[in-house]
């Protein structure tokens, strides 16, 4: 039986001989139309995150907006508590959001340890376009979101302060259990008509995690990278170990040197394992998306999933893992 990954390398193969050859204007928008434009977001709720996207891309919009729209979804949405409002609090019960965006040509915003501002993904966005820096953090990023118009929110919910008092009362560590709720940071790639490729992520962080703690979702070749000549990638999970490794750069490094989608995400766990003495104890998801939109996924424990938008498709697929039981 032909596996998804393997369908997935054997597409890649595809392309990477069609490049090779001498191909013609029609065999290569033919590869067009049959992969863009293409939409891929982590966890179940990029299931509604890449309708959004794919309201845009299938109107021949931007991949930027497309990304920025689609992420925007979780971040709104009280019942997903991991990303913006109704997000996990930290230790001390106050909601933070990390967040970044970028696009084929290169350009980046982020904003980290950002509070009471509902889409940090806008932010992040804005940080691109209007200054010259890639990241503002804290208060620095509260205060340029109020001065461009952002509202002041609350976004600790009522449900998840009452957990974040069950927490405290039962001291229990950072909220690190795998796949528990089986949703988790929003990561989004998409690539629109154009072939233009552009990358989100936006996340309330770790639960319960020290006050001030930032992780790898708003560092760009961490939680995200994009190159518009190679592809993709974002991360989800654990984020240390993703910022100790240059997860997302790394994919898209070796997605540069030939590698697939898949083969690249799996290599950058393997590169967790090496080097991370408990990665065991952690989750980490990477998905990927290629020039050509041949895309591919990998984790190191069972469970990590992703939604997949395509012109023919709309679909969750599960991730290979590195380690095979939980
Ligand atoms: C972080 N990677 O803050 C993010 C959140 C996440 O499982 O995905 N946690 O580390």
């Amino acid at each position: 039986m032909t596996s998804r990954r393997s369908f997935i390398r054997k597409g890649s193969m595809a392309f990477a001989g069609l490049s090779m050859a001498k191909y013609s204007s029609a065999s290569f928008s033919s590869q067009n139309e049959n992969n863009y434009p293409i939409v891929i977001s982590t966890w179940n709720h990029g299931l509604p995150a890449n309708e959004a996207a794919w309201k845009i891309l299938s109107e021949d919009g931007h991949s930027l907006d497309a990304v920025e729209a689609g992420v925007r979804i979780p971040e709104a949405d009280p019942k997903i508590n991991s990303v913006g409002f109704g997000g996990t609090p930290d230790a001390s019960g106050k909601v933070t959001l990390d967040a970044c965006i970028m696009d084929e040509k290169g350009r980046a915003g982020s904003v980290s340890y950002l509070k009471h501002i509902k889409h940090p993904i806008s932010v992040a966005r804005l940080v691109m376009e209007k200054t010259q820096h890639v990241m503002l953090s804290g208060k620095g990023a509260l205060e340029f979101a109020l001065g461009n118009g952002f509202k002041k929110e609350k976004l600790l919910t009522s449900e998840r302060k009452s957990a974040w008092k069950k927490w405290k009362k039962e001291k229990r560590g950072f909220s690190n259990e795998i796949n528990v709720e089986n949703h988790d940071t929003i990561g989004m790639l998409a690539i629109d008509k154009e072939g233009r490729i552009s990358g989100a992520c936006t996340t309330s962080g770790m639960g319960y995690k020290l006050p001030g703690r930032v992780g790898d979702s708003p560092i760009i070749g961490a939680g995200l990278f994009v190159d518009g000549e190679v592809g993709g990638a974002v991360a989800t999970g654990t984020g240390e170990l993703v910022m100790k490794t240059m997860g997302t750069f790394l994919v898209v490094e070796l997605m540069r040197n030939g590698m697939s989608p898949s083969r690249a995400c799996e290599e950058a766990v393997k590169r967790i394992s090496k080097k991370i003495p408990d990665y065991e104890n952690h989750q980490i998801g990477y998905i990927a998306l290629n020039k050509s939109g041949v895309y591919g996924s990998f984790c190191i424990q069972p469970g990590f999933n992703y939604a997949v938008k395509t012109k023919n498709k709309t679909e969750l697929e599960d991730a290979e893992s590195w380690l095979k039981t939980l």
